[in-house]
């Protein structure tokens, strides 16, 4: 299947963050080879939206701030969430853009995940499943339709961001070869069968025209 890129595609890059890279606190292995891919993706989209992990220190995804271990899980008043090493903590190093990541035709910065009591894997919508970030109101005043999607993690933020924005109405792509995931306890194979169950496709860099 090939894919035309048009004037009514969106790009949406995720969380491509020095903390999610190799070196970084909480790094998906290979994140930063998705770098060149997106800044690749992003000359070729009239719209282009980034998103941010931002959490305050002590925020409530964080193992330490439990007295916990990282990557078990614990039972919030919005369900149960993954608990995590502490990454893209505001304004540490951890939580910049890659260096390497051309922001020059990045239109939108969405950061998320800011409130200290909720996470938020979607740059659409907090983990409260309640909270909206106001990206589908960004996207969609900007005449956007379809959204195609790349960055870190593929099986969290980024098929989370996937799901919202096809819950919100937009046709949606997930250029798989330019995200890497975490693949934990199952996660990589859930999402993927998310994305075929909610009619999210998948496409590779060389796909698109
Ligand atoms: C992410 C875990 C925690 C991600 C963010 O960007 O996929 N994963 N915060
Ligand atoms: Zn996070």
């Amino acid at each position: 299947m090939s894919w035309s890129i048009g004037p009514r595609d969106a790009l949406v890059i995720v969380d491509v963050q020095n903390d999610f890279c190799p070196g970084g606190t909480l790094a998906v292995a290979d994140g930063d080879a998705v770098v060149p891919l997106a800044n690749a993706l992003a000359r070729r989209f009239p719209i282009v939206a980034a998103t941010q992990d931002w959490h305050p220190a002590g925020h409530a995804s964080f193992a330490s701030t439990h007295g916990a271990e990282p990557f078990g899980t614990i039972e919030l008043d919005y369900g149960t969430q993954v608990l995590w090493p502490d990454h893209c903590v505001q304004g540490s190093p951890g939580a910049e853009f890659h260096s390497d990541l051309d922001l020059d035709r990045v239109q939108c910065v969405l950061r998320k995940g800011w409130n200290p009591a909720v996470d938020s894997y979607s740059g659409f919508r907090e983990a409260d499943r309640a909270t909206s970030t106001g990206l589908e109101g960004y996207l969609t005043e900007r005449g956007a339709e379809r959204v195609f999607l790349c960055g870190l993690a593929l099986d969290f933020c980024v098929a989370w961001t996937a799901i919202d924005a096809r819950a919100a109405g937009f046709d949606v792509v997930v250029v798989e070869d330019a995200c890497r995931a975490i693949d934990l306890g199952g996660s990589l194979e859930g999402a993927l069968a998310e994305f075929d169950e909610r009619g999210i496709a998948r496409c590779r860099m060389a796909d698109l025209s």
